[in-house]
């Protein structure tokens, strides 16, 4: 049964140690979402730390604005794993992004809080509104809920610019068809809290690391067009990431490239991710349901213009020809 903003705020007030979890190759909602839930909390009291299963990439550290402690892999679980925590988790759609710490979450996840298409997690109670545009809209609202409830001023600058990143980061720059009157609604509240929007924005949309430039250089170079120029398909590997000196981390912005391609109706980017494993991140400019689409590819989902999977099969060849094959049945 899906639960309410209240039922969230109420359980976040019975306890005092809490566990976020996030997901695996953590976005800018996510840890954004978790580091403005993290600082209310600590300001109400209670201490809350953040369970990322791997490390947070660099150029979104600084979403931390409320400086909460961030756990990484399996070794960050191991040295809180002694202390009582109630666990949590944040914009986590399934238990395989949970990583090396699904097994955590699976055993102790009481609360999961989300926005995705589908929630597939194991946890006690889910609070899932798919009509939220990020995970930070409802941290929004919680929060809110949570000062109403108390009567404590929870709100500041730095709680206010987190899940002020949360939300511009997954919509884009409010940008994305997930944007709604009631998103930007929200982002002018969080401005009025004095978030400071020019720098997240800048820093989330127009910064970039020289790595970052090779990386999208390497992969304009590596991209190719089916379907008479409907699809664009680009393939990193490992091997091809390592000769630029980049990181998994590094390709974050590559499965946006192919959206801005005029006549591109739907973008893929795939990476290696383990032997005969891939990963294919997919993006759209049409009425389609890609979480459909990625589902029926092996483990995936996500939204319904932004979504992946990982898909099984022994090379990137096979790999990229399961998805054309797919992914024809949904273009215009
Ligand atoms: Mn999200």
């Amino acid at each position: 049964m899906n639960e309410t903003i209240t039922s969230v705020s109420r359980f976040l007030l019975e306890n005092d140690n809490y566990v976020i979890g996030i997901h695996a190759n953590p976005d800018g909602d996510c840890f954004g979402s978790a580091c403005g839930l993290a600082g209310a909390l600590k300001k109400l009291g209670k201490n809350a730390l953040i369970l990322s299963p791997n490390s947070i990439p660099k150029r979104l550290s600084f979403l931390n604005y409320s400086d909460t402690e961030v756990f990484e892999s399996r070794e960050g679980y191991d040295k809180i794993k002694d202390e009582k925590h109630t666990y949590i988790t944040v914009d986590v759609a399934s238990d395989h992004l949970l990583g090396e710490v699904a097994d955590v979450f699976q055993q102790n996840n009481k609360f999961a809080i989300d926005h995705h298409e589908k929630n597939t997690i194991t946890a006690e109670k889910l609070y899932l509104d798919n009509t939220s545009s990020a995970a930070g809209e409802i941290v929004y609202k919680i929060i809110c809920e949570l000062e109403d409830w108390t009567n404590e001023t929870i709100w500041d600058d730095k709680i206010a610019s987190s899940v002020f990143g949360a939300i511009s980061s997954d919509t884009g720059c409010f940008k994305y068809g997930n944007t709604t009157p009631e998103t930007h609604r929200i982002a002018a509240s969080l401005i009025e809290k004095n978030a400071d929007s020019r720098d997240i924005n800048y820093r989330l949309f127009d910064l970039k690391s020289s790595v970052q430039i090779a990386v999208e250089s390497l992969a304009y170079r590596n991209l190719e067009y089916y379907e008479n120029g409907k699809i664009s398909f680009i393939y990193l590997s490992n091997k091809m990431l390592e000769s630029i000196g980049a990181k998994v981390s590094d390709t974050e912005t590559v499965s946006q490239l192919g959206r801005g391609i005029e006549g591109v109706q739907i973008a893929a980017f795939m990476r290696d991710k383990a032997e005969g494993e891939f990963k294919i991140s997919v993006r759209c400019n049409i009425d389609t349901d890609l979480s459909v689409l990625c589902a029926s590819l092996g483990i995936g989902g996500g939204h319904k213009k932004a979504a992946g999977c990982t898909v099984f099969t022994d090379s990137p060849q096979k790999a990229k020809e399961m998805f054309l094959e797919k992914a024809k049945d949904y273009i215009e």
